[in-house]
């Protein structure tokens, strides 16, 4: 079969809901991805910030198989061996007393709006049934009703109504507009991504969340940070927080907590307010289970053992440094923070973001437009400095030859 032949089928029996760029993969080691065809890629998406550890990396792999033999779902209607080992591994790992382990970025998203919910009708004394949650416009989230719900993209929210009641939006990015919705008595919590990731990556000023934090404490309203996509050392940190040295009252991780194996999220709390929710009240089938546990150690250790942070931190300044020599009208600019990175592409001659990253797929890397004009680059963070050269340079080649 050919690509092609691949692509006519996911189109005859697959829904419609994406529109990927045309090319069909088979393969994935580290930072390249080889197509059916045989032609090798660097990947620059990592499927969204995903795979940060590298494609099937061996460790992962290996913990995942091991157990996969042994147990791999008991549901939480037993104990089992392994939850307890992971659960006691990750709050050490990012400091918090506990953690609610669930399974997509969305699930733990909504988790964290139950928790911050039921803490401000539990704790904070706001009437039953009138808490509000502060969101930024242009946020990310998920793809669930109540989290569209908080979304200011048409696309995202458009033709599934009716919406969740309960949020208020603001600027991202205004701690003016911030200050001003705090004075609201209702308000549970403060929900932020540290770095824009979908919208664009925007990156706020230095200092943002810091300020929003220390307002959210004033006011007696939960700080919650979507690390889901610039946690795990994506952004040069650990997590993007630490850039500001913000301690989130909830923290919610997802994508490469797993290392992209396999669909793993967690929300991390102290007592005080995980504790709220009581045996029955919220949870998954696959929350929590024994694969998902050891795939996620082993994740995590990964990300501490080959110093994932600190290469993230290295190479994106050499990065961002490389593609910022590019002398072309068709980028508009370059920005990001670590290995998340995005460059605005200007039209030229009728051509786009879209066409530049087909190009760039002709050339050996792949990398996908968000909102028509930006080109997201995410490598996984075990890229090296030969590695990040070259592909700095396939990237300028194929802006110059437009
Ligand atoms: C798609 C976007 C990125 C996220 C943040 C929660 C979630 C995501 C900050 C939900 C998920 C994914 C979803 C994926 C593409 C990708 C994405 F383009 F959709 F917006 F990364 F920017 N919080 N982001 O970024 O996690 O339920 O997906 O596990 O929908 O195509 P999920």
């Amino acid at each position: 079969m050919t690509s092609q032949d691949y692509i006519n089928k996911e189109d005859k029996y697959g829904a419609h809901n994406y529109h990927p760029l045309p090319v069909v993969l088979e393969k994935g080691e580290g930072v390249f991805v080889w197509d059916v065809e045989g032609k090798k890629y660097y990947d620059f998406l990592s499927a969204y910030s995903a795979v940060n550890q590298g494609h099937c990396h061996p460790k992962i792999i290996g913990a995942m198989t091991e157990q996969a033999k042994k147990l791999t779902l008991t549901s939480r209607a037993f104990y089992n061996n392994v939850l307890g080992e992971f659960e006691e591994y990750v709050t050490k790992y990012f400091g918090y007393d506990k953690v609610l382990p669930m399974n997509t970025g969305a699930e733990a998203d909504e988790t964290a709006l139950k928790l911050a919910r039921k803490w401000g009708y539990d704790k904070k004394g706001i009437p039953e049934g009138e808490a509000k949650i502060i969101v930024c416009e242009n946020n990310f989230h998920g793809r669930t009703i109540t989290i569209i719900s908080m979304s200011t993209d048409p696309d995202a929210y458009k033709g599934f109504g009716p919406y969740t009641p309960g949020f208020k939006t603001i600027p991202y990015n205004d701690i003016n507009a911030l200050k001003k919705e705090l004075e609201d008595e209702n308000v549970a919590a403060f929900l932020v991504e540290p770095i824009q990731g979908e919208a664009g990556v925007f990156v706020p000023e230095n200092g943002y969340l810091k300020k929003a934090f220390d307002l959210c404490k004033a006011n007696n309203v939960l700080f919650i940070a979507d690390e889901v996509q610039t946690g795990i050392a994506r952004t040069g940190k650990l997590l993007a927080v630490d850039h500001e040295g913000v301690r989130p009252d909830i923290l919610i991780l997802g994508k490469a907590i797993s290392g992209g194996a396999m669909p793993i999220s967690a929300v991390l709390a102290d007592d005080d307010i995980m504790l709220v929710i009581k045996p029955g009240e919220h949870g998954s089938t696959f929350g929590g289970n024994p694969l998902a546990g050891k795939v996620a150690i082993a994740a995590l250790e990964v990300v501490k053992e080959e110093k994932l942070a600190e290469n993230a931190e290295r190479m994106g300044k050499i990065f961002r440094e490389e593609l910022s020599n590019i002398k072309s009208d068709m980028v508009e600019l370059v920005r990001g923070k670590g290995l998340l990175n995005a460059m605005i592409i200007k039209p030229k001659n009728g051509k786009e973001a879209w066409d530049v990253c087909l190009k760039l797929r002709d050339n050996g890397l792949l990398a996908k437009p968000t909102h028509g004009h930006i080109i997201r680059f995410a490598p996984p963070l075990v890229i090296n400095e030969e590695q990040i050269r070259d592909a700095a340079k396939i990237i300028k080649e194929t802006i110059l030859s437009f």
